[in-house]
């Protein structure tokens, strides 16, 4: 393997004030673990880099009502969210926090430089502040109607309706989110940056970029269009990356920094040089499409600015998971966390499910309860856990558990080998195009055509050696290249078929498993939901 580090993937970071659910696993960290598997097994040397989101309005708001101190309150949901994520078998590389040392140094160096070369400066602004409360009140801290789209209830710096950002301001009827008062306007300084100045370059970017996804390129591009604003860059709260005058950066100006801060720390431990393996590297950022916003003007505009660190290759957007047709609200408590629903399933079924209903694109799926239990007992257990499981019991029970040494080809045994020898070449093609569930969709193809294969070939009723060399075959491809989807089962065949390792698979010279290969008692593997 060459050790050149060839591509960083990085998911959205998670707040650290509440537990992941289902919906964030949908968009963000299932596709891209899938995907960092999936390069991992060929051999390729990825970086998959995360971390929590510790600072910001919400997360203190939430720390004071809970009585803690940020610090211990963000500690907490560091750990919740790492073991969260080991039970979904979402293995990072690094995962960082935005609260470490190097990433609040990373953030005040970008500060310091983006201000030298003139691109933030200082201006005073009227800000609402709560006389009752005695605070000035950015961002959550009020709430109010969305200029944009009119919808109600939504927090001054982000409409969830319609996926603006909303700027100070702004919104429409504030009220404080705290005690509910009006708040009233005060004096402040704070620091902008000009955004407002990178549209150029930014639409020249999406324009030469044939990675990013067309509709979202288009939904950016009329943003850019209708003119970028300066963007006030600092808070008056005591929580964030700390500059001058008491202030903090903004969470949007500093939060996507650690997707650097997170690959330069896991560099330096391994002793590479992180700048330039940033820099040679291509670059994914998965994210859901409720931060188009954020990741396509915001970061990109930094980066130029900033000049150091190059650009994204791919932003990978996907759409947001819905629960039974309904739109997931923490708030309205309409979500599933992740956590319950491990403690009742097994982790390889919501990855296999999820992994089939999620398309690559601003679509949402839809998670419900009945087709959840379908698919997995139909498709996982029923297609495919029956073909591996009846194949290996085969022969274990009559060949004493040795692959047999095949005989004659028919039509459909060549057909078979011609199936297996195409297949990983087509998954390829699809993970490549960050298309899983294709890929996903050609495997359980691929496994009604080899029950079909062994039902019609009969076995047990004496001539098993070909058909039996073959589907050992079959199973063993199977097993590589679902790894990337359901890894805890794929570690139990592997097992069981008596393999010392997993890896992707190229059939055309030779196939996976060669006749007499011994293989361990199988067991089935799934149980029915
Ligand atoms: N912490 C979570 C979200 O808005 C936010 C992502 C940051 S990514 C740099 O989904
Ligand atoms: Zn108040």
């Amino acid at each position: 393997m060459n050790n050149k580090v060839s591509r960083i993937v990085t998911c959205a970071l998670p707040y650290a004030n509440g537990e992941l659910h289902l919906g964030h696993v949908a968009s963000t960290y299932l596709p891209a673990d899938i995907f960092v598997k999936y390069l991992k097994l060929k051999g390729e040397n990825v970086i998959f880099a995360c971390g929590t989101d510790d600072f910001g309005t919400p997360i203190l708001i939430k720390a004071e009502q809970e009585g803690k101190s940020p610090q211990d309150y963000v500690a907490y949901w560091y750990k919740r969210d790492k073991e969260d994520f080991e039970k979904l078998g979402i293995v990072f590389d690094i995962f960082h926090r935005t609260s470490s040392e190097d990433s609040i140094k990373l953030a005040q160096y970008f500060f310091k430089v983006l201000r030298e070369k003139g691109y933030i400066y200082k201006k005073k602004v009227e800000q609402y502040y709560c006389n009752n409360c005695n605070r000035f009140l950015p961002d959550r801290y009020v709430k109010g109607t969305c200029p944009y789209c009119k919808a109600e209830n939504q927090y001054s710096d982000s409409c969830e309706a319609c996926g603006r950002v909303i700027y100070e301001g702004e919104i429409l009827e504030p009220k404080c989110s705290i005690c509910g008062n009006e708040p009233i306007k005060k004096e402040s300084e704070h620091y902008f940056f000009k955004l407002s100045i990178f549209g150029k370059e930014i639409k020249d970017w999406l324009l030469k970029n044939k990675n990013l996804q067309n509709d979202v390129k288009n939904y950016v591009i009329s943003w850019i269009d209708m003119g970028l604003q300066d963007w006030d860059i600092t808070r008056d709260i005591s929580w964030g990356v700390a500059i001058e005058n008491g202030k903090v950066l903004y969470g949007w100006f500093e939060n996507h920094l650690c997707y650097i801060s997170s690959v330069l720390k896991y560099c330096e431990d391994k002793n590479l040089n992180g700048k330039d393996v940033w820099n040679s590297s291509i670059i994914y950022h998965f994210i859901g499409k409720d931060i188009i916003y954020h990741h396509y003007l915001f970061l990109p505009a930094m980066r130029l600015g900033e000049g150091e660190f190059k650009l994204p290759d791919f932003i990978p957007v996907r759409g947001h998971l819905l629960l039974e047709g309904k739109k997931i609200s923490k708030s309205r408590g309409w979500y599933i966390s992740l956590r319950e629903f491990l403690e009742k399933y097994y982790a390889d079924y919501l990855r296999y499910y999820l992994a089939r209903i999620i398309s690559y694109s601003q679509a949402d799926a839809n998670f419900e309860w009945s087709s959840f239990k379908e698919v997995v007992n139909s498709e996982l257990i029923e297609n495919i856990g029956n073909f591996i499981y009846r194949t290996l019991s085969f022969i274990w029970n009559k060949f004493n558990g040795f692959v047999p040494s095949p005989e004659n080809f028919d039509n459909i045994d060549n057909e078979f080998l011609e199936r297996m020898k195409k297949l990983p070449g087509e998954i390829e093609k699809y993970s490549e195009a960050l298309e899983f569930e294709k890929a996903l969709k050609l495997i359980v193809d691929f496994s009604s055509f080899c029950n079909k294969y062994f039902q019609e070939k009969e076995p047990w009723k004496g001539t098993a050696n070909t058909c039996l060399y073959l589907s050992a075959n079959a199973v063993a491809l199977m097993c590589n290249l679902l790894y990337p989807f359901i890894p805890f089962s794929c570690e139990k065949i592997k097992e069981q078929l008596n393999f010392e390792k997993l890896f992707w698979p190229d059939l055309t010279k030779n196939l996976i498993i060669s006749e007499g290969h011994r293989i361990n008692k199988p067991y089935p593997i799934f149980s029915k939901i």
